[in-house]
């Protein structure tokens, strides 16, 4: 092949063209490279082979992230309390999309576990490149005065505290690679307050604060910060801040159809594929008949 090339100088032209011609129709998605893939006609950051660190994905939105990102081809380190349930979700994406999957048992509370993990991952899992902050709840709906602070605690300790511990223990090594993106997921919440909402709206006010300055903090490095931010989706979320009162829960979306975490998990796939010198700030999804926190139509 190397003597007829270069016996051939008009066909080793067109051999290289032909080459390159290849490579921009197939795309870079070759290995852990940072390279832009064609794929749907555009030009977009490919996620395979990624590695993407995922937040409370047993459930809702997180874990429609886990099976979003890994339909891209991209490998994840996914986590959460209940393990038993978080094995079975990483067999499935393992099953269905043949990629890797590290999962643990991880409370984002724990600032000692979550820097521990991240910092003992096995070598082959210690390149992160998208994290995903989703891990997060809302624990009751009552006026502030009649609110039980061991609810604000577990709402504080998780939403802002825990996503902090994580990114803390993640982003310097994405700092060193000068490579990565951080999706936080935040809320409507955090941009409009409602009635009875006072923790958890200010958690999430926390968020985009959050968002916003290490994205001032990072704005010399190859580091993008973003935030998803949606309101009524049907998820777990309503029963874990009814304390398991189903129907309760089932009202936050009665009269109209909310948001499902698919819907959430492809503004996350959206943002984490933009081409690189695109960063997405914010993306604010509402349900159809919803116009702000507290402004919806039910029929
Ligand atoms: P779900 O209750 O369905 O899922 C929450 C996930 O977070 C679960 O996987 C849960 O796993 C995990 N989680 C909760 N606490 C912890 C913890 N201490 N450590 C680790 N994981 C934890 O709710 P959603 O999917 O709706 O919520 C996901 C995110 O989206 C939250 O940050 C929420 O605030 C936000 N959000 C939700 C909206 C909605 O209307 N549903 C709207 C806007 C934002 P496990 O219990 O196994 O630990
Ligand atoms: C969850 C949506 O409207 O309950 O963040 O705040 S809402």
């Amino acid at each position: 092949m190397k003597c007829w090339l270069l016996k051939n100088p008009t066909q080793n032209k067109k051999f290289w063209m032909l080459c390159l011609i290849l490579v921009y129709y197939l795309g870079f998605e070759d290995a852990k490279v940072n390279f832009v893939s064609k794929k749907r006609g555009k030009f977009m950051l490919t996620l395979k082979n990624k590695i993407v660190f995922i937040t409370g994905t047993t459930s809702g939105i997180g874990k429609s992230c886990a099976y979003a990102f890994a339909k891209e081809g991209a490998n994840l380190i996914i986590n959460a309390r209940r393990i038993g349930l978080l094995n079975e979700i990483a067999n499935d994406i393992r099953n269905k999309f043949n990629v890797k999957v590290f999962a643990y048992e991880l409370d984002v509370r724990n600032k000692k576990a979550v820097l521990d993990s991240i910092d003992n991952l096995p070598e082959e899992w210690n390149s992160i490149d998208i994290l995903i902050n989703n891990a997060g709840l809302a624990k009751g709906l009552n006026k502030f005065y009649e609110d039980n602070p061991d609810d604000w605690n577990e709402m504080i300790d998780t939403n802002v505290k825990g996503l902090l511990y994580v990114t803390h223990a993640i982003l310097p090594g994405m700092i060193r690679r000068n490579f990565g993106h951080i999706i936080n997921i935040g809320s409507i919440a955090g941009h409009d307050a409602y009635p009875k909402g006072a923790v958890y709206c200010a958690t999430k006010h926390a968020v985009d604060a959050i968002t916003k300055s290490v994205r001032m903090d990072t704005i010399d490095k190859n580091i993008l910060v973003s935030t998803i931010d949606p309101g009524l989706v049907e998820t777990n979320f309503s029963n874990i801040r009814f304390y398991g009162d189903k129907e309760k829960a089932k009202n936050v979306y009665k009269g109209l159809t909310p948001l499902t975490g698919d819907d959430i998990a492809d503004a996350v796939i959206y943002c984490a594929t933009r081409p690189p010198h695109v960063n997405i700030a914010e993306i604010t999804l509402l349900a159809a008949r919803q116009a702000s926190a507290t402004v919806v139509h039910r029929e």
